[in-house]
């Protein structure tokens, strides 16, 4: 397995070519997604081994990417905390009890293993049906994306309820990080205990804070994070949109790839990290809208740039969107898998 592109890349060793995999590759935009779907809630597929384990393989097997990610939710730690998670379509996820005060904090649970014991059940499932085929990425949520969702009670254009939070009550929003970090310590090793070859920290509203905040609400919880898991061969990849401005100080934190969103140019912010960290990204997602010819235009210029790059992993600066076609998809995936530098 340590000799699959996917790790050779995060590990910053030379590879032919660079690994594909795409965040929310197993979603709403794959038909056989919704063959599933359609028969069971969000939150039933996350917690049915065997059919977390089906719709993870469906990227696998359907596009055939070098690395599946778990199917699960950033937010099931919230939930496991104590909060009343639903996901609603066309509304996304809710939290049914926000937490607004001090009380509501302190009403979170932090020892939380069991609750969650069912990733691990889903992650041995995987596992088998991946028959070490290519890794398997486990993840979780970063402090302050899942504590927008807990304050918000959901999805949230401008965080004005979690900044306010902050900026009011800046004691009760370390209270709450700091018990959200404690359980996804716990959460990624238990992860890694259970198999998975890689974690990724989602830290998708980083961008909504200013670099002052940013240090003291985000970076500081991640960097715990990091330094409490149980890392043995198992890459870190850091994510959050905002990174092309966030990326150096995201590297202080000490992860073995940064994970960069499409405003900046990949080649620039990599020279800006500790050699031997690896990037991953950073392709507009909204390319894979675009017409074929666009798709292979863009993909081969940042592969041009990437050139005698170790340490380079293609993916999209955030998640597919549900009404991306499939087919542009896997030409995407398949240009990638294709490219050699000539030389
Ligand atoms: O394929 C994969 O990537 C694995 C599964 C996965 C992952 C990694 C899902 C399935 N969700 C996530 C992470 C996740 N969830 C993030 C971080 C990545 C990102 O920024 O895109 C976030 C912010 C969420 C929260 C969430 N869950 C949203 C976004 C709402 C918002 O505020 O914009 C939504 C719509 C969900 C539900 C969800 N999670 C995953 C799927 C396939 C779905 C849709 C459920 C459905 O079919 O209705």
């Amino acid at each position: 397995m340590q000799d699959s592109l996917f790790l050779r890349a995060a590990f910053s060793k030379s590879t032919e070519r660079p690994p594909v995999w795409m965040m929310r590759q197993a979603g709403r935009f794959m038909p056989e997604y919704w063959e599933i779907k359609n028969k069971y809630s969000f939150l039933e597929m996350c917690k049915t081994p065997e059919i977390a384990a089906d719709v993870t393989m469906l990227p696998v097997d359907l596009l055939g990417i070098d690395a599946a990610i778990l199917f699960s939710d950033i937010l099931v730690t919230g939930e496991a905390m104590g909060g009343d998670l639903s996901f609603t379509q066309g509304v996304g996820p809710k939290f049914a009890n926000p937490v607004r005060s001090q009380a509501d904090v302190d009403k979170l649970l932090t020892d939380v293993d069991d609750k969650l014991q069912y990733v691990a059940d889903a992650i041995k499932v995987i596992q088998q049906r991946l028959n070490g085929k290519i890794p398997l990425i486990g993840f979780a949520g970063a402090p302050f994306t899942v504590m927008s969702y807990l304050v918000e009670g959901g999805s949230s254009k401008d965080f004005k309820l979690t900044k306010l939070m902050l900026h009011n009550h800046p004691e009760m929003a370390h209270a709450l990080l700091a018990k959200i970090a404690k359980v996804t310590i716990n959460y990624l090793n238990l992860q890694i205990d259970a198999g998975v070859n890689a974690v990724q920290l989602f830290d998708s509203w980083a961008l909504a804070l200013s670099w002052d905040d940013y240090h003291e609400f985000s970076h500081r919880y991640n960097k715990q994070i990091i330094e409490g898991l149980n890392r043995k061969d198992v890459p870190v990849i850091s994510f959050c949109k905002g990174s092309s401005v966030f990326a150096p100080i995201m590297a202080e934190a000490k992860p073995d790839v940064v994970s960069i969103d499409w405003n900046a140019d990949l080649l620039d912010i990599k020279k800006k990290l500790p050699a031997g960290m690896a990037v991953q990204g950073n392709l507009d997602p909204h390319i894979l809208y675009a017409e074929k010819h666009v798709i292979k235009d863009r993909i081969h210029r940042l592969f041009e740039r990437m050139r005698g790059e170790d340490g380079f992993i293609f993916n999209l600066g955030h998640g597919i969107m549900p009404d991306i076609p499939f087919d542009n998809v896997k030409y995407a995936v398949e240009l990638v898998k294709e490219f050699r530098y000539e030389v």
